[in-house]
């Protein structure tokens, strides 16, 4: 592969892709949560509440205008939640959302257990995406905690999609706008769950087609929407074409510029939105076992 870095400007606060970015995060003073920046790029810490006690509507509020603010959160210092609670938190947020491969936790369909250990043979999420892009109607966010971790390791990456958008110049902004992409769960989900005892022959997976640029419902701000996970090919292009141009968009937004790494610490719960946000699991751990629970917000068609 290419090396994708070798003209990289690097973090330097000058010639950086930073510097173009159209908007710094508003900093705001929230009464009931604490928030701070974990990084200067993406992402915030939420401390000064335990999801375990449920949301009041105060905390809703606040949270809400963070998650729009620093398009992922990590909630610190938690205790584990209940998956009725969980459950319930997602649902301040919109209608769940139900996976079309993975068929939940027993008793819970609308929690996905993610548990990778000594003698998994994939884990979830290994590869640069936004959850389940093929669907219609992608999950809007994702909520993530986690209640065993590896010693070291099991890290999860989050790369900003609005910034890889304004990061790009306007002739090819001006030529990507209007473009649509495929976005297949055929090569993902195809046998993934087996050992769930899932046996999905005959099953049709999802595909589905979006704008290759989306207008995040709430926020007004543009993102980039393609992904290496999901996106296959662009509807108005050459096949050729289409690939080249994929390949290019997929490294650009990939960049390190735009990315962050987490390192977990027990029961630290993530809520990520989808709609301007990629990410990606590092799977470093094994044999190591890491394990939790994830509820998943549905969201709108991408427009
Ligand atoms: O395990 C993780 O850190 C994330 C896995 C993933 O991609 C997901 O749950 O959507
Ligand atoms: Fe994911």
């Amino acid at each position: 592969m290419a090396n994708v870095y070798a003209k990289s400007p690097g973090t330097r606060p000058s010639g950086n892709v930073e510097t173009k970015r159209q908007r710094a995060r508003p900093r705001r003073n929230f009464r009931h949560i604490g928030v701070r920046p974990y990084a200067p790029n993406l992402g915030a810490e939420v401390r000064g509440i335990d999801l375990a006690d449920g949301l009041t509507d105060e905390q809703f509020e606040e949270v809400h205008q963070a998650f729009l603010d620093n398009q992922v959160l990590f909630f610190k210092e938690q205790s584990p939640i209940a998956p009725e609670t969980q459950i319930a938190i997602g649902e301040r947020f919109g209608d769940l959302h139900f996976h079309p491969g993975n068929p939940g936790k027993d008793g819970y369909p609308a929690i996905i257990e993610i548990h990778s250990h000594a003698d998994s043979k994939m884990a979830n999420g290994e590869y640069w995406h936004s959850d389940v892009s093929c669907d219609e109607l992608p999950p809007l966010g994702t909520m993530l905690q986690l209640h065993v971790l590896p010693e070291s390791g099991g890290d999860t990456m989050f790369a900003d999609s609005y910034a890889a958008w304004e990061a790009l110049s306007e002739p090819l902004r001006a030529m990507l706008d209007g473009l649509h992409a495929k976005h297949d769960g055929e090569h993902i989900y195809r046998g993934r769950y087996a050992n769930f005892g899932v046996d999905d022959e005959g099953k049709v997976y999802p595909s589905a087609v979006h704008p290759i640029t989306r207008t995040h419902p709430e926020t007004g701000r543009k993102a980039l929407y393609v992904n290496r996970g999901f996106t296959t090919g662009i509807e108005e292009l050459e096949p050729d074409e289409s690939e080249a141009l994929l390949e290019f968009l997929f490294e650009h937004a990939e960049k390190i510029d735009f990315q962050i790494r987490y390192r977990w610490e027990l029961n630290d719960m993530a809520f990520w939105d989808n709609r301007c946000v990629m990410h990606r699991a590092l799977w470093d751990y094994w044999p190591a076992a890491r394990k939790g629970h994830r509820v998943t917000i549905k969201g709108d068609k991408p427009v």
